[in-house]
């Protein structure tokens, strides 16, 4: 796309620096200004075409209002529940994501945190690096091949995370809204009744106010003393302050978790547990899926402001 000065975008995100490049490339960017500098704000809010965003950004009604030349927000994620859709719905603003590219990614992530809460991965490492090797062996770990997965969730990736556990020989059951009659996983139809019925529960529905604290108390304790929570979804769909509880007496064995309810601050309670693992937000952090969703969010834009069809709105 030749480079525009006509086009202004604003980011309400610190965007990955190849994203930006690319979106510098092809339009006069406002970066942020909204957080940083009211008076360019103010100067460029009614030039601003579109707004380019991640999937933790924050787009409400208020900015929506403030921009009326908006025409297009594009996610540079699959995860959307920070943006206010149905405010950009009713001023005919096109909202586009990026689903599927990064499936791969956040599944290895979930496997990788299933692996490292129930093999002490971390603990592991801190035991040979802290030299207490030679003291005597570490305490036992437990075991995952043939294990009982549930999914909270079973879209695109919770089906990519359904497949990496069939290779571990481990019975997947799910639980979401509707079930799907295709996939030749049991439903179950509450987090309570699948986490009765599993060693390991992963979350991985959209965030937002449908699904906030999904995983509740209620949900901890039917997953049990011998249960792992493993979260790549959002930290709003968890009750964190029912998961430390939970891990500090001992209600649950222990959790995986990418995401928190007010990121990047993790309670210091969840800090000072040793039957956690903790990993900040990092689900489709590789060079090749960031490229991809890089490509795909900007290729939106470019569908969007050369009139062709956009290629991955969210759902209607
Ligand atoms: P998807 O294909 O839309 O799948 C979402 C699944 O959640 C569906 O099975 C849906 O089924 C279920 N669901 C929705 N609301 C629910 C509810 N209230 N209770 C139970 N299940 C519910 O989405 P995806 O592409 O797999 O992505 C899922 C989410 O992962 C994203 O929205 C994002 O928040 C998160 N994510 C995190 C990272 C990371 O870095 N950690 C990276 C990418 C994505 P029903 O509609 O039938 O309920
Ligand atoms: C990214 C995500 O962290 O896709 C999502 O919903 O949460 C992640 O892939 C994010 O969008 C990039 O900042």
């Amino acid at each position: 796309m030749p480079a525009s000065d006509d086009i202004e975008v604003l980011t309400a995100a610190r965007l990955w620096a190849p994203m930006m490049e690319s979106l510098h490339a092809a339009f006069r960017v406002h970066d942020r200004t909204h957080q940083s500098d009211a008076t360019a704000f103010a100067a460029a809010a009614p030039r601003i075409r579109a707004i380019a965003a991640s999937g933790e950004s924050k787009v409400p009604r208020e900015l929506i209002a403030q921009l009326p030349a908006l025409e297009i927000i594009s996610v540079f994620g699959v995860g959307y529940d920070g943006i206010d859709v149905a405010a950009a719905r009713e001023r005919g603003i096109a909202v586009t994501h990026t689903p599927n590219v990064l499936n791969d990614e956040v599944a290895d992530l979930a496997i990788a945190l299933v692996l490292a809460v129930s093999r002490r991965l971390i603990e592991a490492d801190r035991y040979v690096r802290s030299g207490q090797w030679s003291k005597g062996p570490m305490p036992l770990a437990r075991k995952v091949s043939g294990a009982r997965l549930g999914i909270v969730g079973l879209g695109r990736i919770g089906m990519a995370i359904a497949k990496r556990a069939e290779a571990f020989g481990m019975s997947i059951a799910y639980t979401s809204r509707t079930a799907r009659p295709q996939a030749p996983y049991p439903y179950f139809g509450s987090a309570a009744a699948l986490a009765a019925e599993v060693d390991f529960l992963v979350v991985i529905t959209p965030g937002g106010a449908g699904t906030r604290k999904l995983i509740d108390a209620k949900v901890l304790a039917a997953l049990g003393k011998k249960g792992y929570l493993v979260n790549v979804a959002r930290g709003s769909v968890v009750d964190e302050q029912a998961l430390v509880e939970a891990l500090q007496a001992g209600t649950i064995a222990g959790a995986g978790l990418d995401v928190f309810e007010n990121e990047p601050n993790v309670p210091a309670e969840l800090l000072a547990l040793d039957n956690v693992v903790l990993t900040p937000h990092v689900g489709s952090a590789t060079w090749q899926t960031r490229q991809a969703m890089a490509d795909l969010a900007f290729a939106n834009l470019e569908a969007h402001f050369a009139g062709r069809p956009l290629l991955s709105p969210v759902p209607a």
